[in-house]
């Protein structure tokens, strides 16, 4: 097994590795190591059933459960994620051929569910490409006023202003009113600490950061837009062109993603999986009460 650096961009490729196949204990916890100091890894060419992406899921984290029940696949920890329907014309999984903006999962949970991962089954011929920005290198270099901003910063992270009033779709299969009605809004911190390294990483979810505590809501539009503009600069991003069997692993405490809209002609099947991920190794997002 190699780890490889992808293009100039801060995310990792794992090479010679077989998911299908018993992961030694020494590739793991390469694998693992290289997840955690990066918040992306990509695997090419894997053939996965269902069983062996949550034998996956199980090298990485705990399996968790999803809150849209009509996403789910016949295996209970995996998510469909497609425009497809099913042979009763009802959607075959979640968020249709949508333009996905910049968002982090899980965000507005007290206790978030931090890994994830997208095992790509069937592609779309344009569009549809996923891209993660780094918020551990855009904490890292963060002009000095904006760093000065954001120490000490609580924001207010909502699931209802993510998917409710102008956010709302209605062809993504989201089931919106019983998920705000569960969804209380919660607050985090904007930079959070690694608790063994030490190292600092910004927390940002545009659309889902509704205000930050003490600051009057035009300043604090104001330094969330500047946040994102610093987040996603070409440099800090690394941009994912599917291929059939591509699983991408991310961590959404360290990363921010988006995914493009593609033509509702053409289809697109992706399994997802969310894995809660030990909190003695990875950024948990605290809440503050
Ligand atoms: O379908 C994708 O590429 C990304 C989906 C996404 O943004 C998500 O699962 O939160």
């Amino acid at each position: 097994m190699q780890i490889a650096p992808i293009a100039n961009s801060f995310a990792r490729e794992v090479q010679g590795v077989s998911l299908w196949q018993p992961v030694s204990e020494p590739d793991r916890a390469a694998m693992l190591a290289a997840y955690r100091e990066t918040g992306v890894l990509v695997f090419r060419r894997q053939a996965l059933s269902e069983d062996e992406l949550v034998a996956f899921g199980r090298l990485v984290g705990a399996p968790s459960l999803y809150a849209e029940t009509a996403w789910l696949s016949s295996t209970p920890e995996v998510i469909i994620l497609s425009n497809l329907l099913s042979s009763d014309g009802s959607m075959l999984g979640g968020l249709a051929n949508n333009r996905l903006d910049w968002h982090t999962d899980q965000s507005y949970y007290a206790e978030p569910v931090t890994g994830c991962f997208l095992y790509g089954v069937e592609l779309p011929a344009e569009g549809g490409e996923t891209s993660w920005a780094s918020l551990y290198t855009a904490y890292e270099t963060l002009p000095p006023e904006l760093a000065k901003a954001v120490e000490g910063a609580v924001g207010t992270f909502s699931f209802a202003a993510r998917v409710g009033g102008k956010n709302r779709k209605s062809n993504d299969n989201h089931d919106t009113d019983r998920r705000i009605r569960e969804t209380p809004d919660v607050k985090h911190p904007l930079v959070n600490v690694h608790p063994k390294t030490g190292r600092k990483a910004l927390f940002i979810d545009p659309k889902t950061v509704t205000g930050i505590d003490g600051l009057p809501q035009d300043e604090a539009n104001d330094l969330l837009d500047r946040l994102l503009a610093h987040t996603v600069r070409p440099e800090n991003v690394y941009d994912h062109d599917w291929q059939p069997g591509d699983l991408v692993l991310w961590d959404n405490a360290v990363v921010l993603h988006k995914r493009e809209g593609f033509p509702s002609e053409n289809s697109r099947l992706m399994k997802r999986m969310i894995l809660k991920l030990d909190p003695a190794e990875h950024i948990i997002p605290p809440v503050v009460q």
